[in-house]
């Protein structure tokens, strides 16, 4: 062997109050139990497993938490140490696989890998794969539930300013988001996102245009700026029938092929250095088949392929 295997850490967090159902705290075993360490051994990796976050314990009292964001105090505490484990975990040199946990992880973990890859001189771009758009604020959220503020907080929407306290927040611009699968957007969300100029591949556009020209646009605008990507993959994206395990299911998602295929092109642009799978909820899973379809998908974006021989890529992209 040569001594130089690339190495991938697993971290469990394990928070659910971030969402409006409980049970993704046992997403992070859910994906050991189907096999999640296993198929990155079985692909040359060393996998090691940093096991999963204690619940942090009482937050220091820092006055009255913003309105309209549910166990604020709890997340904060959740995100702060999130953030120190992600910037630790990328400045190791391994990529970092995330396991939720609810969505409102990704605060602490882009957060953290942001922060590295900006001393790194590389600018960070988010693929958030995820039928919803995650881009609410306090102002804008129907429901107050903070898996759907993660995306807008990581890219230095007001609101929740004090949520790291004097842990450093490292924003990515607008321009470096991409919403993808996107089918259930609030209307407040809606506008702010439009007003941002978000980059957006809703499921129309999937099925207009198919998977394969939306990722490599994806690629490209990464490509050109020397980027890297990090990947935040609810599970919601899937449509319910693949993936039934999530406590918002939403119809007319990614079938399991297109899933499959983003994954593939994404392992193929060698562009990706950390990843979260969110919002898996094995309380509500049928016989583990949704913890099953996330692994087989890790095992595509790490190199999995059907044949050994690699396709050969004479996409044409629509504006190219
Ligand atoms: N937009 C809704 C909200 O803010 C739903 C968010 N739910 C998610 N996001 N599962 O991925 O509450
Ligand atoms: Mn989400
Ligand atoms: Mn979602
Ligand atoms: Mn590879």
């Amino acid at each position: 062997s040569d001594g130089n295997v690339a190495r991938i850490a697993l971290l469990g967090v394990p928070i659910e109050i971030g969402a409006s159902q409980l049970g993704t705290l046992m997403g992070p075993d859910a994906l050991r139990t189907a096999g999640i360490g296993r198929i990155l051994n079985q692909l040359g990796f060393a996998v090691e497993d940093h096991g999963n976050m204690a619940k942090p314990g009482v937050a220091p009292d820092e006055g009255p938490p913003p309105a309209n964001a549910k166990y604020y105090d709890t997340i904060k505490g959740w995100i702060r140490e999130l953030s120190e484990r992600s910037y630790s975990l990328a400045s190791s040199g391994a990529v970092p696989i995330f396991m939720g946990g609810d969505h409102s992880l990704s605060m602490g973990s882009v957060n953290g890998v942001a922060r590295y890859w900006h001393e790194q001189g590389r600018p960070l771009f988010v693929l958030w794969l995820d039928a919803h758009a995650d881009y609410n604020t306090p102002q804008t959220t129907e429901t107050g539930n903070m898996h759907g503020m993660s995306a807008a907080f990581l890219c230095g929407e007001g609101g929740l300013d004090g949520l790291l306290g004097n842990h450093p927040r490292a924003s990515i611009g607008p321009d470096q988001l991409d919403l993808f699968g996107i089918r259930s957007i609030d209307p407040l969300e809606k506008q702010l996102v439009f007003e941002r100029r978000i980059a957006i591949a809703d499921m129309r556009a999937i099925d207009e245009f198919g998977v394969g020209v939306l990722i490599r646009k994806v690629i490209d605008r990464v490509r050109a700026k020397n980027g890297v990507l990090h990947l935040s993959f609810d599970v919601d994206f899937l449509d319910p029938a693949v993936a039934p395990g999530v406590g918002t299911t939403v119809p007319g998602g990614a079938t399991y092929r297109e899933a499959h295929l983003i994954m593939e092109l994404l392992h193929d642009s060698d562009l990706v250095r950390s990843v979260d799978i969110v919002e898996l909820n094995p309380f509500l899973d049928e016989r583990g088949r949704t913890a099953r379809v996330a692994v087989e998908l890790i095992g595509s974006l790490f190199g999995l392929q059907i044949t050994d021989r690699r396709t050969p890529s004479n996409a044409v992209l629509p504006g190219n």
